[in-house]
């Protein structure tokens, strides 16, 4: 059975939590006893798992309100709104049950009543309301902003469906919907008085108001009405409760009678279905652009909304909308809520009556925009055309803001056309397109990249041009995770022996495991850090087996990569070392090959095509590997299916090897990264994104870097055939790649991956064939390193001691100082 540690809450809503024991135990078992009963409707004889999670989720609930209330009522000064178009949550059950200090209570109180706590937190579904690193890490900063007790609102959509459930039919993807709120959610509140109605389409209006003064005026034609959805956020030690507030679209009129009664039962219903298809589902794309009038739609739709309530709320409480900004910090996601430029100014102006200059002050002294990427295919852009269709009066002020924009840029002489052309809010080099990342950076107060290196490189590339405007505005904010879910429920045996080690201060400090450097020669230490990995690895093993039927050993060296599949990403150069990796072993079958397992997971968005095939290619590639004796006990190769926050929860406490191999320069961030070393893997990866501070923190000599760095690879491009120089140079790669190309693989489709192999030789835009030779020297020095048990863990105690900083408690303080201006305490 799995142990986990209570927090000794300073002020715990249960006396005897850390214990799990007496009266706290009987108070919970009752309260799971009451809510099964009369909220679940079920008996003790008759309940089903998933009754039982909804019985002990309620019964939690009731304890996050009671903590909540008994919370400061006063109105904060400031309010952080963090706007986002995604939250990757994940299950909830045993985060609120850590963060208030209950897992053994709630443990005991489900054992008196015969069931196992894990079979009730396996019950819970994911809350997939996000495609990957953005979104969970718009779930981490709500953590760790609770935690902090930063008061702060999440504003997202209420998908009814979230990332799509995925299957391999003989290695290919499938799509399922998710259903996550088939059977409810025991964890939401809905506000049905905090509704919005949000327009789209119609005209604008022209009236005089007084001699002089015109007032325009939106008459949409449509409108959709979003209802709010509450899920509390309880932080560390149940100290501070937040909210998550997920809109949903519902219509006006739930059916036209009339059209009903005159026998158009279909028509008459057409209207809701349209409106409630803004909430229906989540884009399923990661790092590009959907570009679809649907996405606006969503965008527009939650980006209205939040921005309505909160101005209702600083209007509620304070009387004057002027003073907003001193009150209210508002985070823009990315570009998805960008929107709230042009909409803050239409609700300014037009609801509140400020004068245009007034508004604009206060639009960008609360506005504040993140940038996670500088991938061309991921920079939004929408038609003016399709602007001008659904949201006329935003185009219209985005003109107006453009406007001024670039009258400014004259008094400052800059009249020249390349660079009224580079700084201007429409790209109209390829049809008339409205910039949102220009429009974001422009009404934002501060603009903020997600690594060191990702900021520098907004200021030297994509926003070279406006940074040179104003020097200030762009800063850094490198990405965090926040430890209570990826090191204590994800790990509480490692938890415990940080505890053990270190006392109990270490959960509140993460930079305290700092204090396990001196453990990392230590025998008894390194003895239980070694069993901690080998209990997850061979519970690893088993959820292996279950899900693909193979078997692994649980003393192989297991190396992972589990992310998004996309080619900047570089899956396929894993898979193809995993190649030549094969054929090494098989000609030379009787050296002493250190023993790998290759652990891929993923999703690949639906429409991408060359993705979907090198999840294929891993597929096949395995196979043929793990049904080769002549490999056996050498090599496997496993891809785990349906890849979630859940599953991750699983498997990166079991790694030895964590895979972040982007090419230089395209990954912002990464996220994933931090979790693996935090755990202890170890790092194979590129000086791209985090992966560089990583190295700095836990020190060259505990990761392996391999590669190009980003300026080496912008010189690199720019010359005429480096792919084909590069595979001609690589004895090994050619070989690898003229298998693959073979048909080796696809015996029953010979060409099958002709699609990769002719890219590579001939594009290779990720520069794969250029890294090619050095990641294979990295992975070989890994095997070596693994030959010395002492030394690997030593590497890996160091890098979970080492990487405190990482915490998102740390970026949300950050941010808390630098960007938003609000106290943490
Ligand atoms: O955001 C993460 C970073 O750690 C990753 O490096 C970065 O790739 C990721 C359009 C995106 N950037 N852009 C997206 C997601 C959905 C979408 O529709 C773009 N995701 C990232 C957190 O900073």
């Amino acid at each position: 059975p799995r142990r986990r540690h209570d927090a000794q809450a300073k002020a715990a809503p249960v006396a005897s939590a850390r214990t799990g024991t007496g009266d706290a135990v009987a108070d919970l078992r009752e309260a799971i006893l009451g809510k099964l009963a009369f909220v679940v409707g079920k008996t003790p004889a008759t309940a089903r798992e998933r009754d039982w999670f909804a019985a002990t989720a309620l019964a939690l609930r009731d304890r996050i309100v009671e903590a909540c209330m008994a919370g400061e009522q006063a109105i904060p000064n400031k309010r952080v709104y963090y706007l986002s178009l995604e939250f990757l949550i994940g299950r909830l059950l045993s985060d609120a049950m850590n963060n208030l200090g209950l897992v053994e209570t709630t443990r005991a109180a489900l054992r008196d009543l015969g069931i196992a706590l894990d079979t009730v937190e396996g019950a819970e579904p994911d809350a997939a309301l996000g495609n990957g690193g953005l979104g969970r890490l718009a779930a981490c900063f709500m953590e760790s902003m609770a935690s902090l007790s930063i008061p702060a609102i999440g504003y997202g959509i209420r998908y009814d469906h979230g990332l799509f459930r995925q299957s391999l039919e003989d290695g290919w993807q499938r799509e399922a919907p998710e259903t996550w709120l088939a059977e409810g959610n025991p964890w939401e509140f809905v506000r049905p008085e905090a509704t919005y109605a949000i327009g789209f389409g119609g005209s604008v209006t022209l009236s005089a108001v007084s001699e002089g003064v015109i007032r325009r005026h939106w008459q949409p034609a449509e409108t959709v009405l979003a209802v709010a959805h509450d899920v509390p956020v309880v932080g560390w030690r149940g100290r501070h409760v937040n909210t998550l507030r997920l809109w949903k679209a519902e219509a006006e009129a739930p059916i036209e009678l009339a059209q009903f009664n005159g026998g158009d039962h279909i028509g008459a219903v057409a209207n809701r279905a349209r409106a409630e298809a803004i909430s229906r589902v989540l884009y399923p794309s990661d790092s590009s652009t959907a570009g679809q009038e649907l996405r606006l739609r969503q965008e527009y739709f939650f980006t209205s909304a939040s921005l309505q309530d909160l101005i209702r709320r600083h209007v509620a409480e304070r009387g004057d909308v002027r003073s907003l900004q001193d009150h209210a910090a508002i985070q823009l996601n990315d570009t998805h809520p960008a929107i709230a430029v042009p909409e803050l100014m239409r609700l300014l102006l037009e609801e509140h009556h400020l004068s245009w200059e007034d508004a604009w002050h206060v639009t960008t002294n609360t506005l504040n925009y993140t940038n996670h990427t500088l991938l061309p295919e991921a920079l939004e852009t929408w038609p003016v055309e399709l602007m001008e269709r659904l949201l006329p009066r935003h185009m219209q002020i985005i003109y107006l803001i453009n406007w001024m924009h670039l009258e400014e840029q004259g008094k400052h002489g800059r009249h020249d056309a390349a660079h009224l052309a580079a700084v201007s809010l429409i790209d109209e080099s390829h049809g008339r397109r409205v910039r949102m990342g220009h429009l974001a950076f422009h009404g934002a107060r501060r603009v903020n990249g997600v690594s060191a290196l990702h900021t520098d490189l907004m200021r030297s590339t994509v926003f070279k041009d406006l940074h040179a405007l104003d020097p200030d505005k762009i800063v850094n904010k490198t990405n965090g995770i926040t430890f209570r879910r990826w090191l204590h429920n994800a790990n509480p045996d490692l938890t415990r022996l940080a505890v053990e080690a270190l006392g109990e201060g270490v959960l509140d400090d993460p930079t305290a495991l700092r204090g396990l450097e001196v453990f990392a020669e230590d025998g008894a230490f390194v003895k239980s850090y070694a069993a901690m990995r080998r209990g997850r690895k061979e519970a690893l093993a088993g959820i292996v087996a279950d899900r693909t039927g193979i078997d692994i050993d649980p003393t192989a060296l297991f190396d992972v990569q589990i992310k998004r599949i996309h080619e900047y990403k570089r899956q396929l150069l894993n898979v193809i070392e995993t190649v030549a990796l094969y054929q090494a072993i098989k000609a030379e079958p009787h050296k002493d090959w250190t023993p790998r397992v290759k652990i891929f997971g993923g999703k690949a968005a639906p429409s991408y095509t060359q993705a979907k095939l090198i999840i294929k290619l891993a597929c096949d590639v395995a196979k043929a590997v793990n049904d080769d004796p002549e490999v056996a006990g050498r090599l496997k190769v496993v891809f785990l299916p349906n890849y979630s926050v859940s599953l991750a929860e699983a498997i990166i406490p079991a790694a030895d090897l964590s895979e972040q191999i982007s090419t230089a320069g395209m990954e912002a961030s990464g996220t994933g990264n931090m979790k693996f070393a935090l755990n202890g893997a170890l790092t194979v990866g590129t000086l791209d994104g985090a992966n560089i501070e990583i190295s700095e923190h836990v020190g060259l000599d505990n990761i392996f870097i391999f590669g190009l760095d980003a300026a080496g690879v912008q010189a690199r491009m720019a010359e005429p055939n480096f792919a084909r120089d590069a595979i001609w140079a690589s004895p090994r790669l050619a070989a690898a790649l003229d298998m693959i190309a073979s048909g080796r693989f696809s015996p029953e489709e010979p060409n099958r991956f002709r699609p990769l192999t002719d890219d590579l030789r001939h594009r290779d835009q990720y520069l794969l064939t250029v890294d090619f030779d050095d990641y294979w020297r990295a992975q070989r020095a890994i095997d070596a390193a693994w030959t010395n048990p002492a030394a690997w863990w030593r590497k890996a105690i160091l890098n979970t001691a080492r990487m405190g900083w990482f915490s998102s408690d740390r970026s949300m303080r950050e941010y808390a100082e630098e960007i938003w201006r609000v106290k943490v305490a």
